[in-house]
């Protein structure tokens, strides 16, 4: 590719004297809140962005990555405009000016950007997985050749979704360039502490499966070869790792006044501004004019963005989850490829299924039907899951499709964000709740991306975890519930199913609608009599939101969930025609309407759940009932969990601790008697 150079010292200047005149004028008025500069870092960027040129290639930037926007397709207009919170912009006001996103217009579409550092990485690597997938497995051909690109500082390069993603690109052997802009800070800490003597390619020089190359960014013809050659490279060859030195002109925000770098350091990056040695590629007449131009574009640009509308503060909640608009871009529905949701009662007949055999049979219906459908995790490959929800799929399916990943569950959840946004449908298993918790900046990030783009882009999929005790012991690692915890992390539903049939009608629901699910499946019901089922159907959906009444009484309400749906139909027995029992089946959303009516009719409600007590989920569901129902209540609401403790591994303590179904028993006694 020859460099158009006129269209990069462009790029470079709008890049630069967008950044002064929000400096100078929009942020001392007030009109924007937070300035990141891009100063230094702009020749690298536009370099970048203009050889990401391939129609399949696609970006995951952080927050100083304007300049690399503005070449690959941002107005002015909308950066000013997203500075200042209007409408008609990235995020519609909901996010920071320079949070960015943005479906494929002339270059690299560019993923919903994380304000987490090195929450990145992970994603671009999905989407590298996903090049692969969609061109070998698939068949697309558009799709040979294209890259992702993960930009971060050097800073960045400490974090966990660097690791995790080098680790799945290296191993996969991936189309995708880590481009790291090394400006020798990260915020106020130099990059000694980030990497040992401040090098990351120095350091990653011996990593195998990685190109690792080293350039400067502010040496225009310098940085044009190596840029292009390293996305050459990765496009044909896998990953590539490449170091751009870049000097932070300013500080990190425009509050920080640098006061932690030397005089010395100060002058050093002056002298490395890459735009004078652009400037010495033309002549005055051109730079002058290109300058004037520039400016004007600017000016029209600030007038036009002043002229954008506020957003609409009573839609600030709205596209938290799908609202009947796709999006532009990730999911299938974007792409026109979704299956459309079944529906009619379950067949009652034929063998009862365990819960374990009902998903699996549930998966393997819709990895058949949906060939944009992926499982993966740890161990789900060759071994079928160390509970055996996959067993055989592998076989099955081959290997592209059921496969073993890294042991990062970051990584996990970060290339199952980037597979969603490339059009694919993953379907993550977390081995056991508890190995969730390295996931929780992908899992909070994920359920974010419909709001924070404003529905511009979702990222669907299911994430497996079986949760809870086991039947023959517990411990605090491999049986905690913790839906509390998930319940109060936006945009993900969660379905708890208590039965075989539940579970495959919640599950085929999950995996042909529209938002990330995490689908918690209870380890004590994974092979147990009461929770089997007669398969109820290749096509049996379940609707979220709805829950099961599972006995009919007039004396008190019981709300439960997952596996103490079971000891509660258990405790019930004696009280035959007083208590009705609502299985919840769901989490978010959760069915308020039949609780309430059952409890107008029955005055008295207990919550019942295996979550413990302090934060629990039965604080948010009796907190709306004594609203909803204040004036039909005979009895106080109570709330059976267990107590603030984990689970412990002898039997006769775990059981101390769990709800069982003598004191549930009893607590229905106490309130019938109330
Ligand atoms: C996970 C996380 N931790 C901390 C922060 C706060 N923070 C924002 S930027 C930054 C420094 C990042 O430096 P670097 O990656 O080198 O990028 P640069 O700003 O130098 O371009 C820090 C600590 C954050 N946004 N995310």
């Amino acid at each position: 590719m020859t460099t158009d150079w006129l269209s990069v010292a462009r790029y470079c200047l709008l890049s630069r004297e967008l950044d002064r005149l929000e400096v100078e004028q929009l942020t001392p008025q007030g009109k924007v809140k937070y300035q990141f500069s891009a100063g230094g870092h702009e020749l690298a960027q536009v370099l970048l962005a203009l050889s990401l040129d391939h129609p399949k290639d696609a970006a995951a930037v952080y927050y100083r990555s304007r300049p690399f926007m503005l070449a690959s397709g941002l107005t002015a207009r909308e950066a000013i405009a997203a500075g200042m919170a209007r409408a008609g912009t990235p995020s519609e006001g909901r996010d920071v000016g320079v949070t960015f996103s943005m479906s494929r217009r002339q270059r690299a579409l560019v993923f919903p950007m994380s304000g987490d550092v090195g929450a990145q990485y992970t994603p671009a690597a999905g989407w590298a997985q996903s090049i692969r997938y969609r061109e070998n497995v698939l068949g697309e051909k558009d799709w040979s050749g294209a890259v992702a690109a993960a930009l971060g500082g050097d800073g960045s390069v400490a974090a966990n979704g660097f690791w995790s993603a080098l680790n799945i690109a290296t191993t996969l052997s991936l189309p995708m360039l880590f481009f790291i802009k090394d400006n020798s800070y990260g915020l106020s800490v130099p990059g000694k502490y980030q990497t040992p003597g401040g090098n990351i390619a120095a350091n990653l020089a011996a990593f195998g499966g990685l190109t690792v190359l080293e350039g400067n960014g502010s040496d225009p013809l310098q940085a044009a070869e190596i840029i292009a050659h390293a996305v050459r490279h990765a496009r044909a060859h896998g990953p590539c790792l490449l170091r751009m030195r870049v000097p932070r002109l300013l500080g990190h925000t425009f509050i920080d006044d640098q006061a932690y770098k030397t005089p010395e350091e100060r002058a050093d990056d002056a002298a490395r501004d890459p735009l004078p040695r652009l400037r010495e590629m033309f002549s005055a007449d051109v730079w002058d004019q290109l300058i004037g131009e520039v400016r004007d574009e600017l000016k029209d640009a600030l007038a036009a963005a002043e002229g954008m509308p506020e957003p609409d503060p009573t839609q600030t909640a709205a596209k938290l989850f799908y609202d009947g608009t796709p999006p532009l871009t990730g999911g299938l529905r974007s792409e026109s490829a979704q299956l459309p949701l079944g529906g009619g009662a379950p067949e009652r007949s034929g063998p009862r299924l365990n819960l374990l055999d009902a998903v699996k049979r549930a998966m393997e219906n819709e990895m058949a039907l949906n060939p944009r459908m992926l499982i993966f995790g740890e161990d789900v490959g060759v071994k079928g899951g160390v509970h055996g929800a996959t067993m055989d799929l592998q076989r099955r399916f081959g290997e592209a499709r059921v496969f073993d990943t890294s042991l990062s569950e970051e990584g996990i959840m970060g290339r199952a964000q980037g597979m969603a946004i490339a059009g694919l449908l993953p379907v993550p298993e977390i081995q056991f709740r508890k190995y969730a918790d390295p996931a929780h900046e992908q899992i909070t990030d994920i359920g974010t991306i419909r709001w924070r783009t404003a529905g511009k882009f979702a990222a669907p999929m299911v994430v497996r975890i079986p949760v809870g005790y086991g039947k023959k012991t517990g411990d605090p690692w491999h049986s905690v519930s913790g839906e509390a915890v998930f319940a109060h992390t936006l945009g993900w539903r969660i379905a708890c199913p208590s039965n075989a049939a539940d579970a495959v009608g919640l599950l085929r629901s999950a995996l042909r609608g529209d938002d990330p699910t995490l689908f918690f499946e209870h380890r004590a019901l994974l092979d147990t009599v009461p929770a089997r089922r007669p398969y109820p159907g290749d096509d049996y959906c379940l609707p979220f939101g709805v829950a099961a009444a599972l006995a009919e009484g007039d004396e008190l309400t019981v709300v439960t969930w997952g596996e103490t749906v079971h000891r509660c139909l258990e405790a019930a027995q004696p009280f035959e025609g007083r208590v009705t029992l609502l299985d919840l089946r769901t989490i978010i959303p959760w069915d308020a309407d039949s609780i309430t009516r059952a409890v107008r009719r029955t005055g008295k409600l207990l919550v019942v759940h295996e979550d413990t007590i302090t934060g629990g989920f039965a604080a948010e569901i009796i907190a709306v009932i004594a609203r909803e129902c204040f004036t039909d209540l005979d009895a106080p609401i109570e709330r059976l969990a267990t107590p603030d403790c984990p689970i412990p591994y002898n039997v006769r303590m775990m059981e101390h601790v769990l709800p069982s179904v003598e004191s549930i028993r009893a607590k229905m006694q106490t309130l019938l008697e109330y």
